[in-house]
C-alpha cells in the first residue's frame, strides 16, 4: 500500500494560521509529478479494489451476500490519490460505499470479502455486512449507513486530533446526495470556529440513488460550500488519481499546518448502479459507455505507465497478483465458517470504562 509513501507536514497545530487560500473555480489541472513506480503502484492499488468489487458483484449474484451492498467500480481514483497524502495515525471515515476506502487503507481483502458473505473471519465476525467494517489499526471509522452521519463523526474524530495535538488528520468522505444534509453545514461550522483537521471530500459521482445532483442542488460548485465559514476548497477531476494526489497533498499540508478544515469536491462517477438493485432507469447507457471509454482512471494509468516506457510484463504482473488476491478472498469468503450461535448476543453493547 502507498499509505505514508510521501507524508506531509507534521507540524503542531494549535495556533492561529495564515488566511486561507481563496476557492479555485474548475477542476485542478493535472501534474505529471509521479515517479512511474508510484504510478504503477497506484495502478496496482486501483486495479485491486476495480477487482475486488466486480468479484463482490458476482458473489452477490450467485446468492452469497445478502443484504445491501453498494460498489465503487469507477470512483478507484479519489480513495488511492487521497491515501497516498497520509500518513499512520490519520483516520478515514466514509458512507456504505465503502469497500474501496478499506482496501485503500490497506485492510485485508479476505476480511472484507469474508465480511460480505457473513462469515467468521469477516472484519465484523459476519455481523455487521457491506457498510459495517471498521479497523482501527488501519485508521478506518467505518462504512455508515445513515447518509451523512459520517460527517459529524468524522469532524468529532478531527477533534480528538486536535484534543490530543498529534497531528494527526481525519479524511470525511460522503457523497453529493449528502452534501445536502442540514448536519454537513453544522460540521463546516464547528469545524471551521475550532480550526479542525478534517478534510471534507464530496465524492461526487453525479448521482444520489436515481436523483441527478443538478436535480437535487442548487450548489454548482460543491468546493464554495464552505465559503461562509472560509473553509477553502477545490474542484478536482476526481478520475484522474494524479490530480486527486496533488490536491490531497495541499488539503493535507493545510490541516497539518494549523489551518483548519478543508474541501475537496471530486468529480467522478460510479459505472454500476446505486446499490445491487437500481433499475438504472435515470441515465442512459451511452452515458456510462462514454465515461468508461474516455475517463477510466485505470486504463489512464496503465496507458501513461506504458507510454512512458514501462514494459508491459511489469503491468501483467501486477495483473496477475492482483487476480490471486482477489480469487483467494473469494474462496475464504466462502469457506470461513458462519458466525456460531454463541455470537448472537456478543458485540451488541460496549460498556465504557
Ligand atoms: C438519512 C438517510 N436518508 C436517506 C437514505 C436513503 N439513501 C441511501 S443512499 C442515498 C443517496 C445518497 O447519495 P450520495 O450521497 O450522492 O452517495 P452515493 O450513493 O452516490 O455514493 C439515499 C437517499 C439513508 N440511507 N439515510
Ligand atoms: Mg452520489
Amino acid at each position: 500500500m502507498v499509505q505514508g509513501a510521501k507524508a506531509g507536514t507534521t507540524k503542531r497545530r494549535g495556533r492561529p494560521g495564515p488566511a486561507p487560500s481563496p476557492s479555485k473555480s474548475g477542476p485542478s489541472r493535472k501534474n505529471e509529478g509521479l515517479t512511474q513506480e508510484q504510478l504503477l503502484q497506484a495502478y496496482d492499488d486501483m486495479l485491486l479494489i476495480r477487482r475486488f468489487e466486480e468479484k463482490a458483484g458476482q458473489l452477490y449474484g450467485m446468492g452469497l451476500i445478502g443484504g445491501f451492498c453498494h460498489l465503487y467500480i469507477g470512483q478507484e481514483a479519489v480513495v488511492v490519490g487521497m491515501q497516498m497524502c497520509l500518513k499512520p495515525g490519520d483516520q478515514v471515515i466514509t458512507s456504505y460505499r465503502d469497500h474501496g476506502h478499506m482496501l485503500a487503507t490497506g485492510m485485508e481483502s479476505r476480511g472484507v470479502m469474508a465480511e460480505l458473505t457473513g462469515r467468521s473471519g469477516g472484519y465484523s465476525k459476519g455481523k455487521g455486512g457491506s457498510m459495517h467494517m471498521f479497523s482501527r489499526e488501519k485508521g478506518f471509522f467505518g462504512g455508515h449507513g445513515i447518509v451523512g452521519a459520517q460527517v459529524s463523526l468524522g469532524t468529532g474524530l478531527a477533534f480528538a486530533n486536535a484534543y490530543r495535538n498529534d497531528g494527526s488528520v481525519c479524511l470525511t468522505y460522503y457523497g453529493d446526495g449528502a452534501a445536502n444534509q442540514g448536519q454537513v453545514f453544522e460540521s463546516y461550522n464547528l469545524a471551521a470556529l475550532m480550526k479542525l483537521p478534517v478534510i471534507f471530500i464530496i465524492e461526487n459521482n453525479k448521482y444520489g440513488m436515481g436523483t441527478s445532483a443538478d436535480r437535487a442542488s442548487a450548489s454548482k460548485d460543491r468546493s464554495k460550500d464552505g465559503s461562509p465559514w472560509g473553509i477553502p476548497g477545490e474542484q478536482v477531476d476526481g478520475m484522474d488519481v494524479q490530480a486527486v494526489r496533488e490536491a490531497g497533498m495541499r488539503a493535507v499540508a493545510h490541516c497539518r499546518e494549523g489551518n483548519g478544515p478543508y474541501i475537496l469536491e471530486m468529480k467522478t462517477y460510479r459505472y454500476r448502479g446505486h446499490s445491487m438493485s437500481d433499475p438504472a432507469k435515470y441515465r442512459t447507457r451511452e452515458e456510462v459507455q462514454k465515461m468508461r471509454e474516455q475517463h477510466d482512471p485505470i486504463e489512464t494509468v496503465r496507458k501513461l505507465l506504458l507510454d512512458n516506457g514501462m514494459d508491459e510484463s511489469r503491468i501483467k504482473e501486477v495483473d496477475d497478483k492482483v487476480k490471486a488476491i482477489v480469487a483467494d478472498a473469494a474462496e475464504f469468503a466462502q469457506t470461513s465458517p458462519e458466525p456460531d450461535e454463541s455470537e448472537l448476543w456478543t458485540d451488541v453493547l460496549l460498556e465504557a470504562r
